[in-house]
């Protein structure tokens, strides 16, 4: 059966043979006709008579050529462009700066954990600005792209964990918007997707306390320090039951961070906004779950 990268790699050898075997024909030829017909050996230059038939073959034979090139890029961008109908569809949320993948029973992820041997459908949506889906182990790479509907697919034929990257320069921690897609057997997965405890090996953040943990997987810790340094939000140690000048509706007032306050600069950030950072984090109400949220609070509770 083809495969995103037995497509990808085939057109690109065929390419680059192609190429290879042009650029020799070209060159022994330049050096051949340089040397055959030298100055000092002609010099008067020879008048060679006109011939229709080589001519035309010199414009069909690379013609072809290059359209065979056409050919065999074409059938595996249509190969890559159709995902087969019985695909496991996985959502991915791309966002500043992290990957979150989610199954068909809801079932979140920081890791894309798929079953070996499964054609798996990426559908593609953009929390915010334009970054690019790319498997470099897999030859897939699409753009998810806010308020258009992308997706990539491909089909894991050996087991491993892979890198998952993000191809569009979409800010400041672009290069930290690394993901692990990680291949396992088909049982196994099926049993994870159901919600048992299963550690992949490869996985990106085992072994964290469960608070801690999430705020990783949800890419919370890109934008906010867990120690007391400013990022691009306002660092969390500390935070808890401290007092936060906040503008709400345009007015400046002083609150304290308690559980309800840090609920809602989750689920609805523009509310009340930090003095000194601007409006930009993303709403969180697709990516954490009213459960997590209260996770996410009770380690905050602790980060002193
Ligand atoms: C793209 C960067 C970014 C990401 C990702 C992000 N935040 Fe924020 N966050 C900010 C900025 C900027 C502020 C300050 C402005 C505001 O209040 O909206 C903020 C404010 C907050 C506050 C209020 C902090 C305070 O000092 O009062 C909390 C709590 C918070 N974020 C939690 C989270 C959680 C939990 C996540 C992960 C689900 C997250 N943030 C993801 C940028 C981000
Ligand atoms: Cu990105």
């Amino acid at each position: 059966m083809a495969t995103s990268t037995g497509v990808v790699d085939g057109a690109l050898i065929y390419i680059l043979a192609m190429s290879v075997l042009l650029l020799f024909l070209i060159v022994f030829f330049m050096i051949y006709f340089a040397v055959r017909y030298r100055a000092s050996r002609n010099p008067v230059p020879s008048e060679l008579p006109e011939s229709p038939l080589i001519e035309a073959i010199w414009v069909i034979v690379p013609t072809l050529l290059v359209t065979t090139m056409f050919i065999y890029g074409l059938t595996g961008f249509r190969f890559l462009r159709s995902a087969p109908a019985n695909s496991l569809v996985v959502k991915v949320y791309a966002r500043q700066w992290s990957w979150l993948f989610e199954y068909d029973n809801g079932k979140k992820s920081a890791d894309l954990i798929v079953p070996l041997g499964k054609n798996v459908r990426c559908e593609l949506i953009s929390a915010d600005v334009i970054h690019g889906f790319y498997v470099p182990a897999f030859r897939i790479q699409q753009d998810a792209v806010p308020g258009l509907a992308t997706y990539a697919w491909f089909n894991a034929t050996t087991m491993g964990s892979y890198y998952i990257l993000c191809s569009q320069y979409c800010g400041r921690r672009h290069s930290a918007m690394i993901a692990k897609l990680i291949v396992v057997p088909p049982d196994q997965f099926e049993a994870w997707r159901q919600g048992k405890k299963i550690e992949f090996t490869g996985a990106s953040y085992a072994n964290m306390p469960a608070g801690e943990r999430l705020l990783y997987e949800r890419g919370c810790v890109s934008c906010h320090s867990l120690e007391d340094n400013k990022m691009m939000g306002p660092p969390f140690k500390g935070l808890f039951g401290s007092q936060v000048v906040v503008t709400t509706a345009g007015v400046q007032r002083t609150v304290v961070a308690d559980s309800a306050y840090i609920h809602k600069s989750i689920v609805d950030p523009g509310a009340d906004i930090v003095s000194g950072f601007p409006n930009t984090m993303p709403p969180s109400k697709d990516v954490v779950s009213e459960d997590e949220i209260g996770r996410i609070i009770s380690y905050l509770k602790g980060l002193k």
